[in-house]
């Protein structure tokens, strides 16, 4: 049975989300329940995620298909107080509608989202496993984009008993970059290629790491990489992780064949051109 998944996304804040979004979608590897957007720490930035999901998923040729929802505009304002949102209520209700069935939560973007659904019903720690791409490389940990987004939000993940993973922005998901080589492989590659090359192209061509797409690749493939279960060290405000100072388990991705990780996501793109994907 493929995995049922939400994928949380702070889709407009450069140009990886967009790709792990197609190569989820196109992957047909997992049941995926819907999309909800997350900020990037500026303003309209949830709503601007929100709009280009739509966008990506209507390039794809799959409008209407999933549903996407708005999540909190910001940053927690503490570690007690959620940010209620559409996103966050249907993380809640997908990971309560099948108790046989863990939802597994994706999250590329700052965890707002995520904290404020365990806030508002805690009951969901048990349901739902967390994937976060998100700080330097492990074991030191550091400020990166997604958790520098919302540390609070962050910290309360962290200090949960939930089923947690960890993909390392650093030293993991930088491991995939794509160049002005890679042209014969995304653009041509229906609608949404063209468009994850002009993104692209939009940096200058500028090689570029695909930090989400390791976040998809380990669910799909999990012998994509290595698996460290460890201690879950403390979140500290700098960002890195004090291992003196621990609360369960979680499992953190290492050692990522860039290889096959970079030849599944050009073999999946090819799919575009199908006339039903
Ligand atoms: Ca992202």
């Amino acid at each position: 049975m493929p995995n049922k998944i939400i994928i949380d996304s702070d889709a407009r804040n450069e140009i990886d989300d967009q790709y792990a979004i197609t190569y989820a979608v196109l992957s047909n590897a997992f049941d995926i329940r819907g999309f909800t957007a997350a900020h990037f720490a500026k303003a309209n930035s949830m709503e601007e995620s929100y709009d280009e999901i739509l966008n990506v998923l209507n390039l794809i040729g799959k409008k209407d298909v999933y549903p996407v929802l708005k999540g909190a505009g910001s940053a927690l304002k503490n570690r007690e107080t959620p940010a209620d949102s559409p996103a966050a209520r249907f993380i809640i209700s997908e990971a309560l509608s099948n108790p046989e069935e863990y939802l597994h939560v994706i999250c590329i973007g700052a965890i707002t989202n995520l904290a404020s659904a365990i806030l508002l019903e805690p009951s969901i720690k048990k349901r739902i496993k967390v994937l976060w791409l998100a700080g330097k490389a492990w074991p030191e940990g550091g400020l990166f984009f997604n958790n520098r987004n919302d540390m609070l939000a962050a910290q309360i993940v962290f200090s949960s008993e939930l089923n947690l993973t960890l993909v390392p922005a650093c030293g993991t998901a930088n491991k995939l970059k794509i160049s002005l080589l890679d042209k014969r492989n995304i653009k041509g590659k229906g609608d949404i290629g063209n468009y994850l090359w002009k993104i692209f192209m939009r940096r200058f061509g500028i090689p570029k790491a695909l930090y989400d797409v390791a976040a998809i690749a380990v669910l799909k493939s999990p012998d994509m990489c290595n698996w460290i279960k460890s201690p879950r060290p403390a979140l500290m405000n700098n960002g890195e992780y004090n291992h003196a100072s621990t609360n369960g388990t979680m499992h953190v991705a290492v050692d990522i064949d860039r290889d096959a990780m970079r030849n599944d996501l050009f073999s999946v793109l090819n799919r575009a051109n199908e006339p039903d994907v």
